[in-house]
């Protein structure tokens, strides 16, 4: 680390014949002026809160606590006495926030110039301050109700960046004071310009500090607006309980899951249900922002806010989704109860018109799905759905309100945070995935899969269960049969079909599986009578096909 006395770098080598006149630099020590100091240090410390705001939004399996201006805000609240929160109340009102963080800024950016007064003789003694700033606010993180170790990363984080910045910050600022040290030497050097290495350095000082502020506004400030959002939408989630519905599914038989160890359970829970979309962070909708518009090929177009939507009849019905990457044999596909408003009253009472057939709905970041509007019209259960398994929808799977149509891969039907559904024409608008070289249209295809035994364990020799999962959602599945190497196809048994829209379970036994490799091959009959196809395809750019075959070894 360069020492405050050490000889300025830059501008003797120039003029290499007046060497002498670098004198004066070395006499006297080069003392970051307290502007440059201060700067340095507060646009460190911006950087620091910038990138954590930005981790603690980016950063999967975080909490709104995990913003160190929130973690830091809620423990300071917490701490204040209740008078003098009742007196800033009555003071701000409903600003009582802003004004918080207003003066948490303030003492941040003092706490900060402190840092960077230090700097002007040690940069290290600076860095490990912010540094350990940094880590305090870290710590306050994870004390704060409901965070965990991981909500501290993104503190950890800003710290690394904004102690980076800070560390090259102050050595700009010292080759600039340096300049200044050596200016006046130099100037009288002759054949030198007047004060160029000066100028530059200071320059450059000046413009990194700039362009490193205006960067940490624009990533700061979004992220922090972004977070609250979430923050927000957390908070309400929290305080959601779901309708009772007005139509209630019908119960799903006991006998529905098939009792063979290993088997998936017949609904699937929201922790372990697929999520396949295109958004980078989940995002995060506020309901009491959020609306749903129904527009386009309509007589009138209509808004409903959240509350307006909970107020219509709900619906609630055993669903099961299926995504088109699915590969044959894959896990892409999961079944739940879904509670929502049938998309079909609202279509009605919005009045659509003639020539109409498709609804492109269109979720809160720009995803859009093409969904035939039969499908949405006809008598299935098609929601708009707000809560899954009795629970508020998660943020992943579409809180607040999400698209849930029987029969059609989700590409085309399940868009999640929707807000708008446009009645339209397939010849008139297209959605996401048809753009990107995938089918118009997406009705799921008859599926058949092997789950127990789990691939790859060999079984013992003799009775071995065999069991999986078939659907064809909006047929139903009325067989499944097995082969087993060569062998004539077996009917499996079937557990209780819940509805024709969810996927079901079948189980068979094997007798007398002798040791050495064996396939399994299941295939499906639905609910119309057609046989699973034979035929391979790749899921796009419509879905896989083909029988599920397994390898299996037994002992
Ligand atoms: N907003 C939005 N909704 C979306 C998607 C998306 O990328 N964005 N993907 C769709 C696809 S391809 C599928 S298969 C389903 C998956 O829903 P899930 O993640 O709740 O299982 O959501 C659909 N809804
Ligand atoms: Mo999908």
């Amino acid at each position: 680390m360069a020492s405050p006395t050490r000889a300025p770098r830059a501008a003797p080598q120039r003029s290499s014949g007046t060497a002498r006149t670098v004198g004066p630099g070395e006499a006297r020590p080069t003392l970051i002026p307290r502007p440059f100091a201060v700067l340095s240090a507060i646009v460190g410390a911006g950087v620091l809160v910038a990138l954590a705001e930005l981790f603690s939004l980016l950063l999967p399996g975080t909490s709104a606590p995990a913003s160190p201006f929130v973690a830091v805000g809620g423990a300071f609240i917490d701490m204040v006495p209740a008078a003098v929160k009742d007196l800033v109340i009555s003071l701000f009102g409903t600003a009582d926030k802003l004004v918080l963080f207003l003066c948490m800024g303030a003492v941040y950016a003092l706490l900060a110039a402190g840092i960077g007064l230090l700097g002007r003789r040690s940069r290290l003694l600076a860095v490990l301050a912010l540094a350990g700033l940094g880590l305090l606010a870290a710590l306050v993180v994870i004390t704060r109700p409901g965070t965990g170790l991981v909500d501290a990363v993104p503190t950890l984080l800003g710290t690394l960046g904004g102690t980076a910045v800070l560390h090259r910050m102050l050595g700009l600022a010292r080759s600039a004071a340096a300049g200044s040290a050596d200016g006046g030497a130099r100037r009288a050097a002759p054949g030198a310009g007047t004060g160029t290495a000066l100028g530059a350095a200071r320059r450059r000082f000046l413009i990194t500090a700039a362009g490193t502020a205006v960067l940490a506004l624009a990533v700061g400030v979004p992220s922090r607006l972004a977070g609250s959002a979430r923050a927000a939408a957390e908070a309400a989630r929290a305080r959601f309980r779901p309708p009772p519905p007005a139509v209630a599914a019908t119960p799903i038989p006991p006998q529905a899951q098939v009792r063979v160890p290993g088997m998936p359970s017949f609904l699937t829970p929201a922790d372990d249900f697929y999520r396949i979309d295109t958004a980078l962070a989940v995002p995060r909708v506020d309901p009491a922002t959020w609306s749903l518009s129904i527009t386009g090929l309509v007589d009138h177009e209509l808004t409903l806010t959240f509350e307006q939507l909970l107020a219509e009849p709900m619906t609630e019905a055993h669903v099961t989704l299926a995504c088109v990457s699915n590969s044959v044999g894959g896990d892409l596909v999961g079944n739940a109860t879904w509670l929502g408003v049938p998309i079909r009253t609202l279509l009605e009472r919005a009045g659509v018109q003639d020539g109409a057939d498709m609804v492109l709905s269109r979720s809160v970041d720009g995803f859009t799905a093409s969904t035939p509007l039969e499908a949405l019209t006809d008598d299935r259960a098609s929601l708009l759905a707000v809560a899954m398994n009795g629970e508020p929808l998660p943020p992943e799977h579409g809180y607040p309100v999400r698209m849930v149509v029987p029969g059609l891969y989700g590409y085309v039907s399940a868009t999640k945070w929707v807000e708008e559904l446009k009645v339209t024409r397939f010849a008139d608008d297209r959605a996401y995935w048809s753009d990107r070289g995938w089918s118009e249209r997406g009705p799921i295809k008859t599926a058949c899969r092997l789950d127990v035994p789990t691939q790859g364990v060999a079984v013992e020799a003799g009775t071995v269960e065999l069991g999986g999962i078939a659907w064809a959602p909006h047929r139903g599945i009325a067989e499944v049969q097995v082969q087993i190497d060569d062998g004539d196809w077996q009917q499996a048994d079937l557990g209780a079909s819940a509805n024709d829209d969810c996927w079901r379970q079948w189980s068979l036994t094997w007798e007398d599986a002798h040791p050495g490799e064996h396939t399994v091959t299941v295939r499906a009959v639905d609910g119309t009578g057609q046989i699973q196809t034979s035929q391979r395809a790749n899921p796009a750019p419509d879905g896989a096909s083909g029988w599920h075959t397994v390898p299996l070894r037994v002992r």
